[in-house]
């Protein structure tokens, strides 16, 4: 068996930057909603035409190409040792309502880049490299994050909390699933990957943060991701007459759902540090009409902290506030469920120091950082070694159509992920 050396990095890495571009344009076609923006929402007809583009660019660069029964799909290169655990990177093409087009498409079609940068570079792996591309890390339609690589991780729980689970229009997972063509998605189980399917998985991603970009740093090396946790909050009232039911006979479940809104933000502030963040991004009343007290109010509730412990503090004083306000407003608090309380994920070291040298032999800057935005990469953590690239996006905007990164920044990425993919390939 020949040699396995890495890439000479500076001589032989190219990337095909116009190829990619025109990949980021074609694939934010695929969208519910009008350019600049991007919406494509898990099992749409556009996340189906989003899912055959990245299955066809996966074979155009000769991967074997396998989806599993939930529609997580992998593009695998055979190295010498098939046998050997594989080398994994990818990331999430789904995309949440009005966003852009880079949040999770870098680490697909840039993985994918990267395979063919090694490919043209004559590299040739030891152990398999594998792209994937997550089903769905967004909460959008079935309100479960990162639900293609928590399966992967065979987090049972949330296999549970799929079985019965439905979107707003009533549809079932089971049967948005099948109609995209996920015939044997009730088999959540066989998604479930053991532990030691990967030797390490790396996400390639754009920061969706200002510090890259503020400090003219090309390259972020990511050594630890927030814990998420999501609530769904429901108030109920008797509702009435806007005009007629006087204020002392009131109880307007919209004014408790405004309330705990505000709550949300006090236990946020009074965490003790700038790393606590909480959000009310979906805020319902019902019926919705100006003349009629909101007899039902439905919120869902998103914090995160890099420290598990201050973030379990908020989770908790954010249900003492919604009994006390249900109380003191003679609401009824009709649901308090707590959707994940994720742990952090810490990436692995050897997986670092692979990323950390690739951009020193590149010439690259780079800096060592946590990641606040959850990813695929914190399930992956539960069976593999992790870790994650950045680059920096403008301004750090992400999740609305004003996200951007450069062709500079994703061909820098782009090179920095295939010489470490190299490095863990012959490790
Ligand atoms: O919300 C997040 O952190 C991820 O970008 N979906
Ligand atoms: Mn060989
Ligand atoms: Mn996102
Ligand atoms: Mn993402």
């Amino acid at each position: 068996i020949h040699e396995h050396v890495s890439p000479d990095p500076l001589s032989s890495l190219s990337v095909d930057t116009q190829g990619l571009q025109k990949q980021f344009d074609e694939l934010a076609s695929f969208s519910d909603s009008p350019a600049p923006s991007v919406t494509r929402i898990l099992y749409s007809e556009n996340d189906v035409l989003g899912r055959r583009y990245i299955k066809n660019l996966m074979s155009l660069s000769g991967l074997s190409v396998r989806e599993d029964a939930i529609g997580n799909i992998f593009g695998r290169w055979n190295g010498d040792e098939p046998e050997l655990a594989a080398v994994s990177t990818g990331s999430h093409t789904d995309a949440i309502p009005y966003s852009g087009k880079y949040d999770g498409v870098l680490g697909v079609l840039g993985a994918i880049e990267a395979i063919n940068v090694l490919k043209r570079s004559g590299f040739k792996p030891k152990r398999p490299l594998e792209v994937i591309m997550f089903t769905s890390e967004e909460p959008t339609r079935f309100g479960i994050s990162c639900l293609g690589s928590r399966l992967m991780a065979g987090i049972k729980e949330h296999a549970e909390l799929l079985k019965n689970t439905v979107d707003n229009q009533n549809i079932s997972f089971f049967d948005a699933a099948k109609a995209a063509g996920y015939s044997n998605v009730e088999n959540l189980s066989s998604a479930f990957l053991n532990k030691g399917s990967y030797s390490a998985f790396v996400e390639l991603h754009i920061e969706q943060g200002p510090i890259l970009e503020e400090e003219a740093i090309p390259i972020g090396v990511v050594t630890a991701i927030a814990a998420p946790a999501s609530i769904k909050v429901d108030f109920e009232g008797n509702g009435g007459h806007a005009g007629a039911a006087l204020m002392p006979t009131r109880n307007d479940a919209g004014l408790a759902a405004a309330e705990l809104a505000l709550a949300v933000e006090k236990h946020v502030l009074d965490s003790g540090s700038i790393d606590t963040v909480g959000t009310v991004g979906i805020l319902d009343l019902h019926p919705g009409a100006i003349n009629s007290i909101p007899s039902k109010s439905h919120l869902e509730i998103d914090t995160r902290d890099i420290d598990e412990k201050r973030r379990n503090t908020v989770v908790e004083k954010i249900h003492q506030s919604a009994l006390s306000i249900s109380n003191k407003r003679r609401v009824m608090l009709s649901q308090f469920k707590i959707i994940n309380q994720d742990p952090p994920a810490s990436s692995e070291e050897f997986i670092i120091k692979a990323a950390e040298s690739s951009a020193r032999e590149l010439n690259l800057p780079y800096k060592k950082m946590i990641s606040r935005a959850y990813h695929d990469s914190l399930f992956m953590a539960r069976i593999s070694p992790m870790a994650m690239i950045f680059v920096p996006c403008y301004k750090g905007y992400s999740h609305k159509p004003e996200e951007y990164a450069s062709p500079e920044a994703i061909t820098d990425g782009v090179k920095v992920l295939a010489l470490t993919l190299a490095k863990l390939s012959t490790q």
